[in-house]
């Protein structure tokens, strides 16, 4: 068999790996030419913990191979982003131009699956999509057991930092837009996972992945609150956190800078634009962690204003610890506005996941990035913004005399 999987991304590309080392040709499918250089050296354009080793020994094997053209293939994954729009509504395009690629290759018996978070009903729009291109072919319609072609939904699900792992053990959800349609899609998740795989329709995997992501949000802003809450009363939120998560129903989540990456801060509004009368709740835990940033930079600024001419040290830039990703980064929103606030202020920016001063903070003359040890050394005030590995041993050595704002809770 031959698998074809579009978007070599943080999804794409260990799911390409996972399939290939299963004895699958998989070709890896990117519109970026240095994407697709690097996968075919072998090597890893992102860092993920055993992802590159595993890239390296699948390529080396010819099991995978990278190209930017679609090809023909048995089976086809689209693993694009789906970002969202100014209006916050999905900007299906990557989805469509995926799926417009794949329309003129598909021979009967093909499978695709759309593992791209997307909102209810999509699935659906992937099969019209193809169908317009593709007249000659039988697409699958509910009540219709007889098709060319099958298509189904199966979200990723797994976590940046243990990707390689949960890609093997999570259960997966797989929604057909008919039963034939769910089951021929397992057929590929079964080479490789191990976790359980849970047949459903389209629409309710599509709704299933959504609200995994709502149900973090949401509980995320409530630790949020919580700790905003505390600080005004001038209780310990960890402390609080510590003793309320001994009773046997209750699990709060960490407060942060906010909520970061490409998924949770996206995917809620997927159901808030949905049903937007109905998700109160959830458009207000996005309100809550899109503030955070801003609360958290009103909090150094205040802690600045208590001396002359402070060195202020911001410790991690990425989106969450232990990953290089610094896109859609808290981290980076909070620095920025302390920048702003603080012209004259001297911030040194420390993350040793992030080599060079990330574009979002180039504009400003009053940053440094420094090793974390040269900042803390220098800093009159230090933020922890992210709790990478490294981080943590700073607590024992560095930190005696000045004013600390750990706002992760890693130094406790
Ligand atoms: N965060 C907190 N407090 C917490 C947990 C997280 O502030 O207690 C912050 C993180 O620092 C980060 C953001 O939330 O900025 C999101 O991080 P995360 O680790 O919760 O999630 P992601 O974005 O790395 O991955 C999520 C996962 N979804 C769930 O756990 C329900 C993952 O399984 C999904 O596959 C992924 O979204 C996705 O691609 O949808």
């Amino acid at each position: 068999g031959r698998l074809a999987i579009l978007g070599m991304g943080y999804i794409g590309l260990p799911t390409a790996v996972a399939i290939a080392t299963r004895g699958i040709d998989v070709i890896g499918v990117d519109i970026n030419p240095a994407t697709v250089a690097a996968i075919s050296r072998g090597e890893v354009p992102f860092v993920e913990p055993d992802l590159a080793v595993a890239v390296s020994g699948a390529v080396a094997m010819g099991r995978l191979t990278a190209t930017t053209q679609t090809p023909e293939a048995d089976a086809f994954i689209i693993a694009v982003p789906t970002p969202f729009n100014e209006d916050r509504t999905a900007n299906l395009s990557y989805v469509k131009a995926a799926a417009e690629q794949i329309a003129p290759r598909l021979k009967p018996g093909n499978i695709v699956v759309l593992e791209s978070t997307s909102p209810p009903g999509t699935t659906e729009k992937v099969g019209k999509w193809i169908g317009a291109l593709r007249p000659d072919l039988r697409m699958p319609r509910n009540g219709d057991a007889i098709a060319d072609v099958f298509v189904a939904h199966c979200p990723e699900r797994v976590l940046p930092g243990r990707i390689m792992i949960e890609m093997v053990t999570n259960d997966r959800v797989v929604g057909g837009l008919t039963p034939r349609c769910a089951e021929k899609a397992a057929s590929i998740y079964r080479l490789f996972a191990q976790g359980e795989i849970l047949l459903t329709d389209a629409e309710s995997a599509e709704m299933a992945k959504l609200s995994e992501n709502a149900y973090r949000d949401v509980n995320i802003a409530f630790a949020n609150e919580l700790s905003m809450i505390c600080e005004s009363l001038h209780i310990d939120i960890w402390e609080v956190i510590r003793l309320a998560n001994r009773h046997p129903r209750v699990g709060i989540l960490s407060p942060g800078p906010g909520v970061g990456g490409h998924c949770i801060p996206v995917d809620p509004w997927f159901i808030v634009s949905a049903a937007p009368e109905l998700a109160r709740l959830i458009r207000t835990a996005r309100d809550v962690n899109d503030r955070r940033p801003h609360d958290v930079a009103e909090q150094v600024v205040a802690k600045a204003e208590r001396f002359r001419s402070p060195t202020i040290a911001c410790l991690g830039l990425t989106f969450k610890a232990n990953v290089d990703d610094a896109r859609e980064s808290p981290a980076i929103e909070v620095v920025s506005l302390i920048a702003k606030a603080l012209p004259e202020v001297e911030i040194l920016v420390a993350d040793p996941y992030v080599p060079t001063m990330p574009e979002l903070l180039k504009g400003y003359g009053n940053l440094r990035l420094e090793n974390a040890h040269e900042a803390v050394e220098r800093a009159d005030i230090v933020v922890l913004l992210v709790e990478h590995e490294p981080f943590r041993a700073l607590r024992h050595t560095r930190l005696g005399g000045k004013v600390i704002y750990d706002t992760r809770g890693a130094w406790r």
